[in-house]
């Protein structure tokens, strides 16, 4: 068991955390840097805990939000047309779904480029978008998508409730397992949501990573990586119950968790039946962790194996999609530009700069064609069926993909 300076509290329970992984010295996932700002480059421990109490599963330490999410980020949903599919078919379940009210007003936490809201606002329904990077929201905005940029919180909650009154359905995608204060969180919803509204948020599987060792989903920006039985126990301290549970393909496995006032609507039949398979595969228990730490060492060995083979043989390898995954990848193997020559990214802001930590250069699709290498590691594995269909030419000249999810092979 790795040891740790202080005993930290779970954010949830306020009980101590028992440390169950520790990936060490780390840079921020999205930290892409230029030549000039290595020597500022920012590194934190990156360590994870367990809560038998609440069973969080949580970062010791997590950076400041105005470290992570500022006016420089570069992580834009629209880059992949699968996730904007999703996106639509989420707004379609909501808007279907006969928990909106008459006039109903929809608020999402973190909307990004507005890739969900568009489909409520070309809808005519009264929304608002609350998305804390700058120049993200800008871009939200410029959809058509009202969006302020500001960090949620409960004194937030209050004013959007002073200015537009209460929420019918509360959404989020991939933004609550990075908010830190997720207590603050809750009792923001709990003030916003109308008596019988909804909140919906979708994050990745504590199941998933675990089955798939898909240790890349830790990283600086996911603070919590929740299970139906950590949600149902976060918000049961706020009066509010779990009554959906959806499994989503996305993000390499992730799950829609469907709340609402205690009492206030049926509670479905699947939150039993995820409950139950979670206790099988016992994501309650501390002892799990043990076996996902050893299977995420066997990752890191066969992963430095393999590139070291392709080293030996003199092959091209590059990663696809410069992804915030990659960062732990590349920074806990150790993997830098001697094993992976650059990493192609469809993202303008990502390009020309450095991978954070280990400096791979991050170069555009273009620069991919041009120099197509033997191998590529597929950093963006959760968009592989989009990139194989992609890059089938890549792949017909002879090009190859290699991924380390859920074990280290050749897709
Ligand atoms: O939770 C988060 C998720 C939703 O997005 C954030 N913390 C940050 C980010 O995580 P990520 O960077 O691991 O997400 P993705 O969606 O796996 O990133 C894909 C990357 O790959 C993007 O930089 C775009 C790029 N890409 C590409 O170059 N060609 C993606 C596709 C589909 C492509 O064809």
């Amino acid at each position: 068991m790795p040891q740790y300076e202080h005993q930290m509290l779970c954010r949830i329970a306020e009980q101590p955390l028992t440390p169950v992984v520790d990936f060490g010295m780390q840079p921020l996932g999205n930290g892409f840097l230029t030549e000039n700002e290595i020597s500022n480059e920012y590194f934190f421990r990156l360590q994870l805990g367990f809560s038998e109490e609440s069973t969080l599963l949580q970062l010791l330490r997590q950076p400041e939000p105005e470290r992570m999410f500022h006016n420089q980020y570069p992580f834009f949903s629209g880059t992949s047309s699968v996730m904007g599919t999703h996106f639509q078919t989420f707004a379609t379940w909501v808007i279907d779904s006969g928990f909106l009210g008459d006039d109903p007003f929809v608020v999402e936490l973190g909307c990004n480029d507005g890739v969900m809201l568009k489909h409520f606002a070309s809808g005519g329904i009264k929304h608002l978008g609350i998305e804390p990077a700058e120049n993200v929201a800008e871009v939200a905005n410029q959809n058509g998508v009202m969006t302020i940029s500001e960090f949620f919180s409960e004194s937030l909650a209050e004013s959007v409730l002073e200015r537009h009154g209460p929420a019918d359905a509360i959404l989020a995608a991939n933004v609550l397992c990075h908010i830190s204060d997720l207590r603050g969180v809750i009792k923001g919803f709990k003030k916003l949501l109308k008596p019988n509204g909804i909140i919906a948020f979708e994050d990745p599987y504590l199941g998933d990573i675990i089955s798939k060792t898909s240790f890349d989903q830790i990283y600086d920006e996911h603070v919590f990586l929740f299970s139906a039985h950590s949600v149902q126990y976060a918000f049961s301290l706020e009066g509010i119950e779990l009554i959906d549970v959806q499994a989503q393909s996305t993000h390499g496995g992730s799950m829609r968790y469907i709340l609402a006032n205690r009492g206030a609507h049926k509670i479905s039949s699947s939150v039993e039946q995820t409950l139950r398979q979670e206790q099988k595969q016992g994501l309650h228990r501390i002892d799990t962790f043990d076996i996902f730490r050893i299977n995420i060492e066997k990752s890191r060995k066969n992963i430095l194996a393999e590139l070291n083979t392709l080293k030996q043989r003199g092959a091209l390898v590059a990663g696809y999609g410069a992804t915030s995954k990659s960062t732990t990848i590349l920074n806990f193997c150790g993997i830098g530009p001697d094993l992976v020559e650059f990493i192609c990214d469809t993202t303008p802001l990502k390009q020309g700069k450095l991978s954070p930590g280990m400096h791979i250069p991050v170069v555009s699709h273009e620069f991919f064609q041009q120099n197509p290498p033997d191998v590529s590691i597929l950093f963006a594995w959760n968009h592989g069926r989009e990139i194989m269909s992609k890059e089938s030419a890549y792949i017909e000249a002879g090009g190859k993909f290699l991924t380390h999810v859920p074990h280290v092979h050749y897709v």
